[in-house]
């Protein structure tokens, strides 16, 4: 299943990233964005990640992000979470580039994770930024800062832009790279669609982890097709770090 020159490209890496999207957290029990079951299958997602969407009809988005929220706290990490978390112990230089808001890279153990969507778990106000801590999932009416602005999810919508530092510190990564792997994402959504080109460009060497090819699956170096869950564990067992 992998190939030799992936293995030795692996035992020769300094710096190994990796960037995940909602088909890591899949085998968890995560709806992805896209797939049958997705969540973008019942709602459209520009009805509801995007800030417009939100101040016409705050109730709407809350509803969505608590549906979402109630599965998130629900479930576990898998192994394919787990595995990386194993990866950043064993590789020198490791990197975890997510556009997941669901929290689980951390609940699975990594301390490096560049969240470039935000995190469902946090939120802000949007008059004052400040940012709130937990807001109870089945709470009925709107959650509202101290200063009267309307509270959001800290996560980010479609037209708004990625957090500034991540973002960046996102980019040099996929530009010193030796190994990147693009994981359980479809590679759609810019500007993280990008890293994993940005980082062939820069003369990484590319694996793309998925149930199913992708737009990029022909643009990097190497395509495995399957479960993140079943494939990485795999991965580790081949430097004895399973
Ligand atoms: C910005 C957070 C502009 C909230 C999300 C350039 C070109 C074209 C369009 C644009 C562009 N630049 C900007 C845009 C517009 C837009 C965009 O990209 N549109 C798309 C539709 C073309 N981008 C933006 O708006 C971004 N902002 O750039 O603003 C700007 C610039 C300057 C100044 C001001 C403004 C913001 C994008 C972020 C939006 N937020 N979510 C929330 O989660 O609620 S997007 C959402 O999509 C999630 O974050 C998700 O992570 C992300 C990507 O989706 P995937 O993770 O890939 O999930 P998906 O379901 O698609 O795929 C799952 C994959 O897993 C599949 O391939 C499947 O086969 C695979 N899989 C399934 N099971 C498994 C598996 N793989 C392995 N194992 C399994 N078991
Ligand atoms: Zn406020």
């Amino acid at each position: 299943m992998f190939s030799e020159k992936l293995i030795n490209k692996l035992k020769q890496a300094k710096i190994v990233a990796v960037l995940t999207g909602a088909g890591i957290s899949a085998e968890s029990g995560v709806p992805t964005f896209r797939g049958e079951e997705g969540l973008w299958k019942k709602f459209r997602p520009e009805e509801l990640a995007n800030f417009d969407a939100f101040m016409r009809n705050p109730e709407l988005v809350w509803e969505w992000y608590n549906y979402r929220k109630k599965i998130i706290v629900e479930v576990e990490p898998n192994p394919g979470h787990y595995a990386l978390a194993k990866m950043e112990q064993y590789f020198e230089d490791f990197h975890l580039i997510t556009q997941n808001v669901d929290n689980l890279h951390h609940r699975a153990g990594n301390k490096r994770i560049y969240e470039l969507h935000g995190n469902i778990m946090r939120n802000r106000c949007v008059d004052c930024n400040k940012n709130i801590a937990e807001i109870p999932i089945d709470q009925e009416e709107l959650p509202r800062c101290e200063c009267g602005g309307l509270i959001r999810p800290d996560v980010v919508w479609f037209g708004e832009t990625l957090p500034q530092q991540v973002m960046m510190n996102s980019f040099a990564v996929a530009n010193n790279a030796d190994v990147f792997f693009s994981i359980g994402t479809s590679a759609v959504i810019q500007p993280a669609a990008s890293l994993p080109l940005e980082a062939k460009h820069a003369g990484a060497y590319v694996v793309e982890i998925n149930t199913e090819s992708t737009v990029i699956s022909n643009l990097i170096d190497e395509s495995i097709l399957g479960k993140a869950g079943e494939i990485l564990p795999q991965l580790l067992d081949k430097f004895s770090i399973g």
